[in-house]
């Protein structure tokens, strides 16, 4: 296999901790919203219901992913660049074909993993979802989630929770002109309470062992003052850690990057009561205040429980240090999302989030 094989086998395994997960695209839009061309307007190449809509409508893929569905093989080496995809910075110049996505209900948990089994070149796989909207159209202007995290052959893979449900179409892509690859699809729908850890899934039921002693709450692996340290793999959104903040401070430890490829993010699911004021500082991996002296190259992200909705753009100070400063928050479940602030560096850094809640 590709990069890290062991890493990358891990992150298919059931009984391993899962690695190397995704990811939202940063660059998401709603038709209708901030501007967009409302779905009813929108131009499209066919208006046929179903599969590869945006390219090739004569491909074999025709049957629409309606339940969990493993190996499916798609070879973009024939296929043809139909979709130049208008998702935040991320570009798809290679060859592309489609799967539609039968969403039964709002709220469903899906989760795509993606994996390079042949290609000619560095292939640069991306991985992304279009809704298909009222109309059940293919449209690249619909792009709705993303994962573009590896280069060359790494595997991309994210969480998708459903916010409605309906027509979806899976894109498998490629961010270098003409380079398709044999790649192999798999469609996992994890279902959290079953007492088993499914793929996609960080823990199930009362065994600690699978979050270093942390606590599982509802799936999620608890990092608290006696366990501060991240629980990997964290780096899908259903996947996310859970910060349990006692006495309105908490301290975390993580990293990122490292692993080749691959830079997927850290994501943290956190708690806030009505107007609770939250600040999160970064440190380095060794506790230093960031600063000019002691630079940290991450970006830190407040988004929407589902990750669809950043709270703002990142910020940060004069000298490039993230921060999140929040006051007055509307009670809720909210994602911390750690990136690389360059979305190019796949260098390992280490981190420390100081984190504030106050009434
Ligand atoms: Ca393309
Ligand atoms: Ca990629
Ligand atoms: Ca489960
Ligand atoms: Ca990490």
């Amino acid at each position: 296999m590709r990069t890290l094989p062991f890493l990358l086998l891990a992150a298919c395994s059931v009984s391993d901790p899962s690695i190397l997960d995704p990811l939202r695209g940063d660059g998401g839009v709603t038709p209708g919203e901030d501007g967009e061309v409302p779905m009813e307007d929108m131009a499209t190449p066919d208006d046929t219901v179903g599969a590869n809509l945006c390219n090739d409508l004569d491909d074999p893929l025709s049957a629409p992913i309606a339940a969990p569905r493993e190996q499916i093989v798609i070879d973009t080496r024939t296929a043809t660049d139909s979709v130049q995809l208008e998702c935040g910075s991320v570009t798809t110049p290679g060859p592309d074909r489609f799967l539609a996505l039968e969403v039964g209900s709002p709220q469903e948990i899906w989760h795509f993993h993606l994996i390079v089994k042949e290609a000619d070149g560095p292939v640069n796989p991306v991985l992304y979802l279009l809704q298909g909207g009222s109309q059940d159209r293919c449209d690249a202007r619909n792009c709705f989630q993303v994962s573009d995290s590896c280069v060359e052959s790494g595997e991309e893979h994210f969480a998708f929770i459903a916010p409605t449900g309906g027509t979806w179409f899976v894109g498998v892509d490629s961010g270098a002109a003409d380079t398709g690859a044999l790649f192999e699809l798999n469609a996992y729908r994890p279902v959290c309470g079953d007492g088993v850890r499914d793929h996609a899934e960080s823990c199930d039921g009362e065994d600690d062992a699978l979050c270093g002693g942390a606590p599982c709450v509802d799936c999620h692996c608890v990092v608290n003052d006696a366990f501060p340290s991240e629980k990997a793999f964290n780096d899908t959104i259903h996947e996310a850690n859970l910060l349990e903040i006692d006495d309105g401070d908490l301290t975390l430890t993580g990293a990122i990057g490292g692993t080749g490829r691959c830079n997927f993010p850290d994501y943290y699911l956190l708690e806030i009561e009505d107007q609770q004021d939250l600040e999160m500082r970064l440190r380095t991996g060794t506790g230093l205040p960031c600063d000019a002296d002691h630079p940290v190259g991450l970006q830190l992200q407040l988004q929407s429980k589902d990750g669809i909705t950043d709270l703002r753009a990142p910020q940060a100070d004069a000298n490039g240090c993230a921060f999140i400063l929040e006051e007055d928050m509307t009670a809720g479940i909210y994602l911390l999302k750690i990136t690389h602030a360059d979305p190019a560096d796949r260098s390992s850094i280490g981190y420390q989030v100081a984190i504030d809640i106050t009434p």
